[in-house]
Order: C-alpha cells, then sequence, then structure tokens
C-alpha cells in the first residue's frame, strides 16, 4: 500500500489513497475463519510496524467523576450511583509528578482525562499549563477533555498537544441505546475541529456493550471512513462498573474481542491500535492473540481512570514472555 510519512513532532505513516469500507465489507472482515483474518491482519501489520514493538501510554484522571452526561458504561456519570467521588481537577505538580513517575517506567505517552461534557474556560487554563508541562519532560501528550470549541483545540495544539482521544464509541445506529445527552453528530464534530487544528486524532470505542455484530462493524467502517481515518485507534473491552446500566451486560467471547482488533488493524493500516480497556480481566493468552491480530499500544500502569489495569510487573513479565519490547526503546 502507497503512504507517505507526515512530518510532526512524531512523525506518523498514512495511506496516499485511504480505502473506504461499507458496513457489509467490515461484517465479512469478522467472519473470515479465525486463522485467515487473523493471517490477514498480520500481514497488514508487518507491512507497516515491527510487529514486537509496543507503544506504552500512561493515563491519569485530572478531575473524575460528577460528570454530566449519562453514558451508559461509564463509572464517572453523575446519572449512575457507582461509589465514584466527584473530586475536584488535579493541581499541575501533582499531574507532573504522576508524567515522571510513568516516564521512569517506561511510557512514552501520558493521557489526561477528565470527566467533562467539554472544559469550561477556566479549566482549560489550566490544562495547557499541564500540556506543556507534561511535553516538557519529552513525553508525547494525549488529552481527553470531551467536546471542544474551535477556540479550544486552538488552544491545545498551541500547547504543544499531540493526540486529542475522544471515541465515536459505538456505530451510530446503537449509539442512542447507550447516551442520550448529546448526538454522534457531535463526536464527530469535535474530532473534525481536533483535525483541522492540526493534531493527531486517537477515536475508538467500546465492545461487549450488547452491540449486535453489525452494529460493531458499524463502528470499525465510521472510524475507518473517515479521511483521514484516526493514527490511534483505542479498542475498549466494556469494564463492567456495579451501578451503571450496562453492569450486567453478558461477556463479549473473548474471541470476538480479537476479531475487532484484527478488524481494525486491516481497515486501518497504518494507525497505532490500541488493546484498552479491559486487560486486567484478560489472560495473558488472549492478550498475546491481541498482539498477533495487529495490537500494538497499550495503557501502562494500575489504574486506567477509575478502575484497574494489570501492574507494571505483570505487563513487564508479559512483554519479556512475548519478546516485545516498548517503543521507546527502540526510538
Ligand atoms: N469525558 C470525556 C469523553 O467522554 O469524551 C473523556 C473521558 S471518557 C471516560 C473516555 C472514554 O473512556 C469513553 O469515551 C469510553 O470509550 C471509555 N470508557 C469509559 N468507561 C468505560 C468502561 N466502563 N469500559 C470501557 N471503556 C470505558
Ligand atoms: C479510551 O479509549 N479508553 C481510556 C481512554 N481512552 C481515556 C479510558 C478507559 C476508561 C475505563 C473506565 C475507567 O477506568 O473509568
Ligand atoms: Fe462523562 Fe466521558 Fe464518562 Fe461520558 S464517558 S459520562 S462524557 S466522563
Amino acid at each position: 500500500m502507497n503512504t507517505q510519512t507526515i512530518a510532526f513532532h512524531h512523525p506518523v505513516k498514512r495511506d496516499i489513497v485511504p480505502q473506504r469500507w461499507s458496513v457489509e465489507e467490515v461484517e465479512e472482515l469478522f467472519s473470515l475463519p479465525f486463522a485467515d483474518l487473523l493471517y490477514r491482519a498480520q500481514q497488514v501489520h508487518r507491512e507497516h510496524f515491527d510487529p514486537n514493538q509496543v507503544q506504552l501510554s500512561t493515563l491519569l484522571s485530572i478531575k473524575t467523576g460528577g460528570c454530566s452526561e449519562d453514558c451508559g458504561y461509564c463509572p464517572q456519570s453523575a446519572f449512575h450511583s457507582t461509589g465514584v467521588e466527584d473530586r475536584k481537577m488535579l493541581e499541575l505538580n501533582a499531574v507532573v509528578a504522576a508524567a515522571k513517575a510513568a516516564q521512569a517506567a517506561g511510557a512514552d505517552r501520558f493521557c489526561m482525562g477528565a470527566a467533562w461534557r467539554e472544559p469550561s474556560e477556566e479549566d482549560m487554563l489550566s490544562v495547557v499549563d499541564m500540556v506543556k508541562a507534561v511535553r516538557e519532560l519529552g513525553m508525547e501528550t494525549c488529552a481527553t477533555l470531551g467536546m471542544l470549541n474551535d477556540e479550544q483545540t486552538e488552544q491545545l495544539r498551541a500547547a504543544g498537544l499531540d493526540y486529542y482521544n475522544h471515541n465515536l464509541d459505538t456505530s451510530p445506529e446503537f449509539y442512542g441505546d447507550i447516551i442520550s445527552t448529546r448526538d454522534y453528530q457531535d463526536r464527530l464534530d469535535t474530532l473534525e475541529r481536533v483535525r483541522r487544528a492540526g493534531m493527531h486524532v486517537c477515536s475508538g470505542g467500546i465492545v461487549g456493550m450488547g452491540e449486535s455484530l453489525t452494529q460493531r462493524a458499524g463502528l470499525v467502517a465510521q472510524l475507518a471512513n473517515m479521511n483521514p481515518y484516526p493514527e490511534s485507534v483505542p479498542i475498549n473491552n466494556l469494564v463492567k462498573v456495579e451501578g451503571t446500566p450496562l453492569a450486567d451486560q453478558a461477556d463479549l467471547d473473548p474471541l470476538d474481542f480479537v476479531r475487532t482488533i484484527a478488524v481494525a488493524r486491516i481497515t486501518m493500516p497504518t494507525a497505532r491500535v490500541r488493546l484498552s480497556a479491559g486487560r486486567q480481566q484478560m489472560s495473558d493468552a488472549i492478550q498475546a492473540l491481541c498482539f498477533l491480530a495487529g495490537a500494538n499500544s497499550i495503557f501502562y500502569g494500575e489504574q486506567l481512570l477509575t478502575t484497574g489495569n494489570p501492574d507494571v510487573e505483570r505487563d513487564r513479565a508479559l512483554m519479556d514472555k512475548l519478546g516485545m519490547y516498548p517503543f521507546a526503546d527502540k526510538h
């Protein structure tokens, strides 16, 4: 496939002529025999990446709980009683200390998350300082703060933000079953603003929320047909949190999670496909299959935003067992 390297703080490769995927075509990928699907995903992965390299990103919740949105999966929504407290925003020095610790542990990207529908003007002043300070440490920066307007994307770009994470979460058809307080178009609009401002886009979704196979394929098709598609695509397995409407959702077959990773890799060849939430509940064997299917980024560190993630020792042991090494080591 023809690609070109885009000059940026951290250069990324992009397809010159992106392919369009119909939902049916994506569904056909999901229906391939498992071995054929993984073989195709590995071919695409090896064409664009070192398959033994994994990017490590550490998350920090800079503002936890009390969110005014009603996302059915989320422990931080004020609509659900999950025991997550509404805390005020972290101070700059606490954020810098966490970023330094993440860097010392081997992470090369630091992602700051806030439980907001959208940031206020005052919030933005603090976030801008945080982005600048983390960038000064030499780490890649990412933030996920909810919806943004044009002025806010400009502020973040000027601060040097590398990636903005804003997930489509699911297909347009299933979205209304999960969230009622903002619509799909709001999300697409924010992503468009991030793109226009010149930042890298990080956008993906959650599987295992009760979506049909067609709806799962619909999410992947939406992401893959963005022009250009996101540089970074988090695939989250639903973390079922007591008190959320999705707490009793049936478990997704882990092999269907692996299939989702493979389909994301095939449809978005040059993206970092991120094996995101849900790893704590996953065996090493399933995670290994996810890497074989083309995942090449994980969240690294004991905590996601409010829920757990494998500890650093478990992840280091897993990488050693698989002969994998962090992106930063060979960069
Ligand atoms: N409030 C901002 C927003 O929603 O855009 C940023 C933070 S929000 C927690 C970031 C993402 O975390 C969500 O879009 C969703 O994909 C993911 N997420 C939240 N709760 C989750 C859960 N229980 N399981 C898996 N992913 C989850
Ligand atoms: C993403 O796609 N997954 C991360 C990150 N982007 C911000 C968040 C996962 C959150 C899981 C639930 C929690 O810890 O609160
Ligand atoms: Fe709020 Fe984000 Fe959670 Fe939705 S996913 S409730 S917007 S913190």
